[in-house]
């Protein structure tokens, strides 16, 4: 009896092991089906991004850092790969030792395609030939470098004949804030500009506050308060659709109260009324202008990409709002980069700064012979 009892509790016990071993054997074998399907098919897809429209996901702002401070600022050369591309055929030519129309027939194209404008295309033309004709140029080596000075020199010397400032201003009167108003027309990355001054300046210690005077759309100021957080700056803010002017009063008014050192002004390119876009980014300068703020800088945001069309609407906006100095966004998306040359040339407005690129450190005092380089170095 006992003999049997045992070979009945050794035969359950085989065969709970065999069962253990059987189910082991299948857990392994759909883990090992679960792993191979991951690549293509997860088994939870990835939540999509969820952002109003116009504006990046939290993670896709672009280039947005985590330690703002540790990025390094781009190299022009290395953003510049469009703009570039238009003068390989003048850089081909440094160590031919032939300086002939051939060669001056290609600068032309070159200077034109990348929208320098005509004007100063036939200047830079005429003083070429000039060269050419008094033998100071006598090989292709001396025309890039006859190019490249003369290239610098229009774009560091202002319309008076004296050097360009291009600092940017904090100075005002005791007691007042500092206020940088952003004017320009809709996509040509004036949130942007702000989000990334606003890491720079907030990096260099100083207490920045963003005005979200864009209300035509509320992922405006969404977008506005992403970048105020990822830089650690303040932000105020107003209602879809509200009135522009009374965000930044509010912001000015909010500044002076908490001992802000800037206000970094946003606006819209857009508006939801009639009411005339110039006329509503001068109610706004003089709100912001009134104690505690005082306004020492507009900047009028261009698009480089739009070329040519970027000095007609500088010239729309600059006088109606008295800009102070021109940022040039895009410069890396494009090959027209020479519409820096027609700006600084044709408006007589310095421009500050320029954008290489979407990430928080991708905007760079504008520096001519850097600019220049890249175009004409090999
Ligand atoms: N490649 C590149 N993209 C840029 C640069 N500056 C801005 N952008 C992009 O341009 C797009 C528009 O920028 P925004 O800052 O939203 O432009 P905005 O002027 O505020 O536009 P509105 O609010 O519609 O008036 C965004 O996708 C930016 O990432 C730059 O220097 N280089
Ligand atoms: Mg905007």
């Amino acid at each position: 009896m006992a003999t049997l009892i045992i070979s009945i509790v050794v035969a359950l016990l085989v065969l709970a092991a065999i069962v253990g071993l059987l189910v082991r054997a299948r857990r392994a074998e759909r883990a090992e089906q679960v792993t191979e399907k991951t690549p293509e098919q997860p088994a939870t897809p990835p939540p999509e991004p969820v952002a109003p429209a116009g504006q990046a996901a939290d993670e896709e702002i672009p280039g947005a850092p985590e330690e703002p401070a540790e990025e390094a600022p781009p190299a022009y050369k290395d953003r510049l790969g469009k703009s570039r591309g238009l003068f390989a055929s003048v850089r081909a030519r440094i160590g031919r030792g032939r300086l002939d129309e051939d060669a001056i027939a290609d600068l032309e194209e070159a200077l034109l395609r990348s929208d320098v404008g005509v004007a100063t295309t036939d200047q830079i033309l005429a003083t070429v030939r000039a060269a050419a004709l008094e033998q100071r140029v006598d090989g292709d080596d001396a025309l890039v470098e006859l190019v490249r000075t003369e290239l610098v020199s229009l774009l560091e010397t202002a319309p008076d004949g004296g050097p360009v400032d291009r600092s940017l201003s904090r100075e005002v009167d005791d007691g007042r804030v500092p206020v940088w108003l952003f004017v320009g027309v809709n996509g040509v990355g004036k949130t942007t500009t702000i989000g990334k001054l606003a890491t720079r300046e907030s990096n260099e210690g100083l207490r920045v506050l963003l005005a979200a005077g864009d209300t035509f759309r509320a992922a405006a100021a969404d977008q506005l308060g992403l970048w105020a957080e990822r830089a650690g700056a303040e932000i105020v803010r107003g209602a879809e659709g509200g009135d522009p002017s009374s965000v930044v009063f509010d912001a000015v008014q909010a500044a002076g109260a908490r001992g802000a050192d800037l206000v970094l002004a946003d606006t819209a390119g857009r508006l939801h009324t009639k009411v005339n876009l110039v006329e509503e980014l001068k109610k706004i300068r003089r709100v912001a202008d009134r104690e505690p703020g005082q306004v020492v800088e507009v900047l009028l945001v261009l698009d480089a990409t739009t070329g040519q069309n970027a000095v007609s609407q500088a010239r729309e906006f600059s006088e109606a709002v008295d800009a102070t100095g021109v940022v040039l966004t895009k410069l890396d998306g494009t090959a027209r980069g020479g519409v820096v040359v027609a700006i600084s040339r044709e408006l007589g407005l310095p421009v500050k700064l320029v954008g290489l690129g979407e990430g928080a450190a991708d905007l760079v005092p504008f520096d001519p012979a850097s600019f220049v380089d890249a175009l004409l170095e090999p």
